[in-house]
This record gives C-alpha cells, structure tokens and sequence, in this order.
C-alpha cells in the first residue's frame, strides 16, 4: 500500500521539477566546497605567514645576539692592543670617542635571502654619575654632594630630602637617615612598597624615590647610572657637557664645552691628540685655574672604562628584536653583567 501510494505521488510530481531540485542541491554541495576549501586556503596562508614571522622574529633576535657579540669583539681587541702596545714606561690605557667601539654600527646585511637592518650603538656606562656610590664608604661622600648639584641644577632647591631618601633606597638596614625615607614612609602610601635596601638595578628605580618626579626624572635620568661595582670613577673622555659640570661646583657650561674640546688638540711635532691622557692633565686645564671650587676631586675620575652599554637593533622581514646589555671588561675578558629585551 505504502510502495502503491509512492508511486502514484512520483508519478504526480513533474520530471521537470526533479531536475531543478537537483540542479539546487548540486549548486549547494558545489558552494560549501568552495567555501570549505576557501577556509582551508586562509587557515594554510595563516600558518605560512605565522611560520614566516616567528622565523624572522627568531632571525631577527640572532642577528642581535650576533650585534652585541660584535662588540664585544670590537671592546676586547680595543683593550687588548693597548695591552700589545704598552712599553715599559705605559701610560694608563685611554677610552675615547674616537676609537672604534664607540662609532655606530649601521648596515645591512643579506645572508639568509632577505634584508636585515642592523643598528648597535655603544654607550661608555662609566660617562654618568653611578649613583649606588652613595652609600659608599670611602666615596660617599663626595657622590651625595655631586648628587644634590645635580638637584640643584635642575631647580631642585630641596635637594637634601631627594639625597636622603635615596640613601635610604640604597643603604641595607632600615633606620632612616636625618630626613631621609625607609620601608614605612612608602608602605603608608595608598598603594605601598618597599625600600630596594640594595643598589640599583635600573635607573628607571630611581622614579620611586620620595620626591623624584616624572618630570625632575626625565631631567637626570640620562646623567646617572645604576653600575653594580662601586665606586666607580667617570670617564672624562666620554663625559658629556651636563656630566662635566656635576664634577665641582661653578662649573658653568661653557667651561664645561672647554674642557670638551680640550679632548681633541694638536700636540707638538703636529701630532693629533684624541683625549686627555690622564686625569693630571685634565685637571690642568685652564678652566680650572681660574676658582679653585671648580676642581674636581681626582678620585672620581678616570680616563678609561670597565663598563659599556650595547643598545642593538635588528629588523628581518616582519621580525624586530631589541637589545640592551650591560657589558665589564676587564684586562682579558668581557661578559654581559644583564641583557634586557624589548620593542
Ligand atoms: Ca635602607
Ligand atoms: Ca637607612
């Protein structure tokens, strides 16, 4: 009955009919093809281009690596030549401006098939006011007193509260200096922390001293650092202007640019001098004889460096890596004291 009844509907439908219904779910089975087989399409574009990407992003971090080993390289050979050259009556090794690890490297370099732009710029880490010495016990002193000249030359009248506060950052126990700020005057604020009660690791910590403002901290940030040894000495050969004229009181700027250009000078026999040769020299210098105030303490200063900041670049395809690292060198080694990446 059921087959019979069948029959007689097939019979009352139209062959017509029966083909467009064919022809609409042809059409349907034939756009979910192309549909499913676009969405794989794009799913495999996607993993190709994910997989391009990580391999230009890990291109991109070795050819870095590769940058700071550059430097390393360029920083040995410096120290080490020096080391050849060195008679029996040598003076003290000289780092200047001049010498090869301290001019930018910018290239390109194409071995892997796609351009690589590289950048690695190298900074004398001992051309600032490391300000862990602080705390020093032999040099302490003298650190605080260049210190609050810095304050003070950025309008910072109030400059003892900043230096005490500081100490207190640094120093390891937890009883304030006069003035100064431990753990409790920080844990009172709305969102509390405490002292480092440790030298610095970054300058950038230097931000969450009582009294350093985001504002004062853009001023000084560029002209201290956070070395892990003290004391260290600061390079005058490397100094900037700003940094020369924290080394003594009424060191104005253009006594300051003096002693700058007084770096590059023609010697006798038409010889070319690059940098003060020794901190005695320095210290002879004419903007010195004018004020006695304005002589520098020699124990702070150097004409060489042990410490350098590598700051390296590179762009591959779609894949960037950024560097820094702080680098000691010592008579016959070189190591990477930390390495920060970044944007
Ligand atoms: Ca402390
Ligand atoms: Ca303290």
């Amino acid at each position: 009955m059921f087959y019979s009844a069948l029959r007689t509907l097939n019979m009352s439908v139209s062959p017509y009919k029966n083909k467009g219904s064919a022809l609409i779910v042809a059409l349907f089975v034939f756009s979910l093809s192309v549909i499913v087989a676009t969405a794989m399409t794009n799913s495999q574009s996607l993993h190709i281009r994910r997989a391009a990407n990580i391999l230009d992003g890990d291109q991109a971090y070795l050819y870095a690596l590769s940058l700071e080993e550059n430097v390393k390289f360029t920083l040995l050979e410096d120290i080490q030549s020096k080391k050849r050259e060195q008679t029996e009556q040598s003076e003290v090794p000289v780092d200047h401006l001049q010498e090869a690890w301290a001019q930018k490297i910018d290239t390109t370099d194409d071995a892997t098939g796609t351009k690589a732009e590289l950048l690695a710029i190298v900074t004398d880490a001992q051309s600032c006011l490391n300000v862990n010495a602080i705390v020093d016990a032999n040099v302490g002193q003298e650190y605080r007193a260049r210190f609050k000249q810095l304050l003070q030359m950025n309008g910072i009248e109030e400059n003892d509260s900043i230096t005490s506060a500081l100490i207190d950052w640094i120093d390891e126990n937890h009883d304030p200096v006069t003035g100064g700020a431990e753990d409790r005057e920080y844990m009172d604020q709305k969102s509390g922390y405490r002292t480092g009660n440790q030298p610095m690791n970054h300058p950038s910590e230097l931000r969450l001293v009582r009294g350093v403002s985001h504002s004062l901290f853009k001023k000084i940030g560029p002209i201290i650092c956070t070395l892990p040894e003290t004391p260290t000495k600061i390079n005058i050969n490397t100094a900037s202007v700003p940094v020369l004229r924290i080394l003594a009181p009424n060191i104005s700027k253009e006594d300051a640019e003096a002693l700058v250009a007084g770096r590059t000078q023609e010697k006798e026999g038409g010889k070319q001098q690059k940098a003060y040769e020794s901190t005695a020299k320095f210290l002879e210098h004419t903007v010195f004889k004018t004020a006695s105030s304005k002589k520098p303490n020699e124990n702070l200063l150097s004409v060489n460096s042990s410490y350098f900041f590598v700051d390296a670049t590179a762009k591959i395809g779609r894949g960037k890596a950024h560097l820094v690292s702080l680098l000691k060198r010592d008579k016959d080694n070189i190591r990477v004291i930390w390495r920060s990446w970044g944007e």
